[in-house]
């Protein structure tokens, strides 16, 4: 039997219906670690949503891609993308595959499945939540990793956060200047 570990709770005492939670409950294996990023977005759910759907555009708001390329589907989940990674960083391109693309709850999940990094068996879950104003929108980003071999739990989690909250500062800028 595998030891059961949640990514809860969520960092900045973020409080979340429990069908929301839910998505970010991991299991994990004895040689994984996971973690998740919180980002509020001035904009609304949709306009943010707009962004986070495109499976094959991913690089419109993770400045760490150059490229994407659908190899397998047209988007919808089990499509895969291959990626290709800004030079400076220690990979050179990700196979990844659609897992979760829930238009009605906003919820979209990819795992790697392949490439030339160090990132073995990440998946990660992103789901939107409308303030109550209807004038925000806050995003959660939960992903499980396996540690590689040589790193700690803390430095692999501290890397991947890193590259989460990027992407997450990104995509709210980018959805704030479209909300304008
Ligand atoms: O793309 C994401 O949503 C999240 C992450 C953590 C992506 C990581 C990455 O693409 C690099 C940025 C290239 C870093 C992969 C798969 C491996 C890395 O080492």
């Amino acid at each position: 039997p595998q030891p059961l570990t949640s990514c809860f709770p969520l960092p900045h005492d973020v409080s979340l219906p429990d069908t929301v939670s839910s998505y970010h409950v991991h299991t994990l294996r004895p040689n994984q670690c996971c973690s998740a990023v919180v980002q509020a977005i001035e904009a609304p759910v949709e306009t943010v949503w707009s962004f986070v759907r495109r499976f094959d555009n991913p690089q419109a708001y993770k400045h760490f891609l150059k490229s994407c390329y659908v190899t397998v589907g047209d988007g919808n989940v089990g499509s895969l993308r291959e990626v290709q990674v800004v030079s400076g960083l220690p990979a050179g391109s990700s196979t990844e595959r659609l897992e979760i693309l829930d238009d009605e709850h906003h919820v979209l999940s990819f795992s790697v499945v392949g490439g030339d990094h160090r990132l073995r068996n990440y998946r990660s879950v992103t789901t939107l939540h409308a303030c109550p104003n209807g004038k925000g929108t806050v995003a959660v980003e939960s992903f499980i990793v396996d540690v590689p071999p040589g790193n700690t739990r803390e430095d692999t989690c501290i890397f991947v956060d890193t590259i989460v909250r990027c992407n997450l500062q990104s995509l709210a800028q980018m959805s704030e200047n479209m909300a304008k």
